[in-house]
């Protein structure tokens, strides 16, 4: 694996710039004199790629030749942003690729980035989540490989029309993406619906066989995962479902060869879009298919990685550890079984425990609605076999429930598989927590939620298999690349080592006095925010002032997110300042970005609602150096990237219980913003880290949540008490922000003036005195300055390098294994 020309593998800006030039004229046809940007960023991205080759393949060939556990990360969303910064960031040749550009007359690296079209492969925190975790598991160096989807079309683009969000097909692959490598020949077969019959085998065993009606292929997609400035280069393989109509290109060994190659199915479909709901789970054929097809590729790719290398199927559990991001490839747990059983021909023994000794489960909501279940007769229709193995699995496991808790018909119906309440369906959670040898949520709260309220009889059978991993997000992504002026500040100041080792930061805690170092750390600040500055005008129009206090909500667009919550806010501030009422007040700059899913119209109104209040604060000049109000289109990483080091204030503020962690608000406390949250998922923890006189904490606990929800609680009783909270919805309802429209938000008032699912009513009070404190604080800038050094100095704890090393050490058992390259 080894390939030293430097053309190819050179790290000087020489080898670069020639590695450019070779590219252009044999890759992409072009002469360096007709360049556009975009032949340029292409170039400069084979040129890169080249270079993470010898580090790819060497890392194969390291693991073949000393064979240990890898990682499967199983996971539906893969949300990976631009490759191109990042891996250059890894490699360590930013500035030559930087000195090569300047050959080919750009003066700026950001003019070639800006090219770069992002793979929109996830919706939110749980595919950025998986994003992250691949990377810091190639910087720790564990051999690991992320399963996924190669999705045609990702998550849509948003545009903002009127103030409503406008859905356009995400079309990332146009022009070619040059970071992943089809490998046709290590193609998967998978099959879908038909019958199964029973059968005599040969040494006269009752046995099951599945006779399918479909097929699809799935070809592997693989994109290398550098980790930083070290030889691992994990691998990311993403499945493109092909029809069987071109069956023929691959050479298989199945019994019904010309029924596979006689089929008319449209099994490509399969791979072409993202679902683009985060939080509803719609129960869709489609959504289920695409998950036993990445499964099945990818468990049939985990055992043909042990036949390659004559390791006996019984071997699995050593050599592979899967985790289950979420329920969504929560198959895994049937179809394991399905092929160590009828392909392999194990007894069901042997093959449950394996399957337990690989598979573990990661939760990421509590959320009913967002709690996969699937209807009887569709999963019957589509997987008969998958169904037949989990009632064999679910009859075995209810008879062991049956011998702890004798008679308990109660308990039994609660811990089924099966879901009996109205029409029969399957417990995704459930076959997931069943056939896992640890479960685990993703913040301490949430952990801790899961056994109380989301499985308490699991938790209670099984107490040891319950447990927490915190997550985490990459410092090289959030930090390195997206903060360049802080990270200067950084490495100045601690030397570079903090990007890999984050606890290095708490030496800044020495610094909280020191007035020049403060303003140094503003001053970085400061310029993120002209930049964003300038974005938000070239985007949307609006000048916003970047001495202002910059006041940040960027997320997935939900009720239980409260975006509706910190808009009711803005308005009172507005009223206030109408009301001549501004003494207290800082000027500031409330930016607001996320997608909503296409069918959930509060969320598209709620971003509607935010437009329509932002047209009239921008308009008026008596907000004029005081408020102003942005809705950023099209949020992403990208942007994300953009906005976490030129934010001041992060709002965290979900109905308490509701958020399983978070993960932005991790982003915007290592870049030193201050938060302004509920103790809900990670703040929890963010706020015990960074000391709870450095975070701005309000609202009613989960506990007080649910004993308010227990007495019946209604949100008018709150809202009798409060005048600002009065007045501000008065306004909405005259159409003040409509037009004089006084239907438009009729839904929003009537919601949170009805049943308040979120308890936005209850919370505002304490909201408004927390805003109160911010406005207060960010006048003692000095003050200020010290508690976001804080936040970043104390930040370490939230790096996903952290929480891999805890999946690693408790959950996978699996070491690092480092990559030499000889050459
Ligand atoms: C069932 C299907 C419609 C579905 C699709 C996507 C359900 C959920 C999702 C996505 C969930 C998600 O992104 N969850 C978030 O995971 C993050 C990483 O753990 C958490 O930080 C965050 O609190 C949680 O909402």
């Amino acid at each position: 694996g080894c390939y030293a020309d430097p053309v190819r593998a050179g790290m000087d800006a020489d080898a670069v710039f020639d590695g450019m030039t070779e590219h252009l004229f044999f890759t992409l046809g072009k002469l360096a004199t007709s360049a556009s940007l975009r032949d340029l960023y292409m170039a400069l991205s084979f040129a890169v790629r080249d270079r993470l080759m010898s580090r790819y393949l060497t890392s194969q060939e390291t693991i073949r030749a000393r064979p240990q556990k890898t990682v499967a990360y199983l996971s539906a969303e893969f949300l990976i942003g631009p490759q191109l910064n990042n891996n250059l960031l890894n490699l360590g040749i930013k500035k030559e690729a930087e000195e090569a550009l300047k050959r080919f007359g750009i003066e700026s690296l950001n003019e070639i980035l800006e090219v770069e079209e992002e793979p929109g492969l996830g919706n939110g925190g749980l595919g950025r989540l998986a994003a992250c975790y691949m990377e810091s598991l190639a910087s720790l160096q564990v051999p690991a490989v992320g399963y996924g989807i190669r999705y045609e079309f990702g998550i849509f683009n948003q545009l903002i029309r009127d103030g409503w969000q406008v859905e356009v097909t995400d079309k990332w692959l146009k022009g070619g993406w040059p970071w992943e490598l089809p490998q046709p020949d290590e193609a998967c077969l998978v099959g879908f619906g038909g019958q199964t019959e029973s059968y005599t085998d040969d040494n006269g065993n009752y046995r099951s066989r599945w006779i399918p009606s479909e097929h699809a292929i799935g070809v592997p997609h693989d994109v290398p995962v550098l980790g930083y400035r070290v030889n691992s280069c994990d691998r990311l393989r993403l499945w493109r479902a092909d029809a069987t109509e071109s069956f023929d290109f691959y050479a298989f060994n199945i019994g019904d060869y010309y029924g596979a190659v006689e089929e008319k199915v449209a099994s490509e479909t399969l791979s072409k879009v993202l679902y683009p709901n985060d939080g509803t789970d719609e129960g869709r054929r489609l959504r289920l298919k695409q998950q036993h097809f990445f499964v099945s590729c990818s468990l049939q790719d985990m055992l043909r990685s042990l036949e390659k290398r004559s390791i006996a199927v019984e071997e699995f559990p050593n050599h592979w550890t899967v985790q289950l991001n979420d329920t969504h490839p929560a198959i895994a747990v049937a179809e394991l079984m399905r092929l160590l059983i009828d392909q392999h021909r194990l007894d069901w023994d042997k093959a449950w425990e394996i399957t337990n000794r690989s598979v573990a489960y990661t939760n990421h909501t509590l959320l009913p609605e967002a709690l996969e279940k699937w209807d009887l007769s569709l999963f019957k229709n589509l997987l008969p076999r998958h169904l037949e193995l989990i009632y064999e699995i679910n009859r075995r496991f209810l008879q062991q429930v049956r011998l702890k808790y004798p008679g308990n018909d109660l308990i039994l119906r609660k811990l089924s598989i099966i879901d009996e309440e109205g029409g029969k369906a399957i417990r995704m959670a459930h076959l997931a927590t069943i056939g896992a040898h640890h479960v685990n949520g993703v913040a301490a709260l949430h952990s801790d939620l899961i056994k109380r309220q989301l499985l308490p009889e699991f938790a209670q059978l099984w107490p040891e298999k319950f447990t927490n991993v915190t997550n985490g997000v990459t410092p090289r992504r959030w930090v390195a690349l997206a903060n360049p002026e802080l990270s200067k500040l950084l490495d100045k100041e601690i030397g570079p080592n903090w990007i890999t080792n984050m606890d290095l930061l708490l030496e800044l805690e020495k610094k909280e006095n020191d007035s020049n170092f403060l303003d140094l750390f503003a001053s970085a600040k400061l310029s993120g925010k002209r930049k964003l500055a300038g974005y938000i005008h070239r985007q949307t129009g609006v000048l916003v002032d970047p001495s202002s206090l910059f006041d940040v909500q960027v997320k997935r667009i939900h009720q239980y997110k409260r975006q509706h919550l910190n808009a009711l806010q803005v308005i009172a501030q507005y009223l206030r300042i109408k009301n001549g009422i501004t003494k207290n007040i800082a000027p500031r700059t409330v930016i607001f970005g996320g997608k909503a899913a296409p069918g959930y119209f509060m969320a598209k109104l709620m971003i509607r609602f935010i437009n329509g209040i932002a047209d009239v604060v921008n308009a008026d000049p008596d907000m004029d150096g005081l408020l102003r109000v942005v809705f950023l289109p099209d949020y992403n990483v990208k942007l994300g990237e953009q906005v976490y080091p030129a934010t001041d204030l992060s709002e965290q503020i979900s109905t308490a219980g509701k958020e399983a962690s978070g993960t932005g608000n991790m982003k915007f406390a290592m870049n030193g913003a201050l938060t302004i949250g509920t103790l809900d998922g990670a703040n929890v923890e963010i706020r015990d880290r960074v000391g709870a006189e450095n975070f701005f904490l309000f609202g009613k606990t989960e506990s007080e949540i649910m004993e308010l929800r227990d007495q019946g609680y209604s949100p008018n009783s709150f809202i009798a008490e409060s005048n600002e909270l009065q007045e501000t919805l008065k306004l909405i309802e005259v159409g003040h922000f409509s037009n004089g429209d006084s239907e438009l938000f009729r839904p929003i008032i009537n919601i949170l003036t009805g049943n308040d699912p979120f308890f936005v009513m209850a919370d505002f009070d304490d909201y408004l005195r927390a805003q109160d404190e911010v406005s207060k604080a960010w006048k003692k800038s000095k003050k200020w300055n010290r508690m976001a050094l804080l936040n970043t100095a104390r930040s370490g704890f939230f790096s996903s390098d952290r929480s891999i090393r805890e999946y690693c050490q408790s959950i996978w058992k699996v070491k690092p294994l480092p990559v030499e390259i000889s050459c």
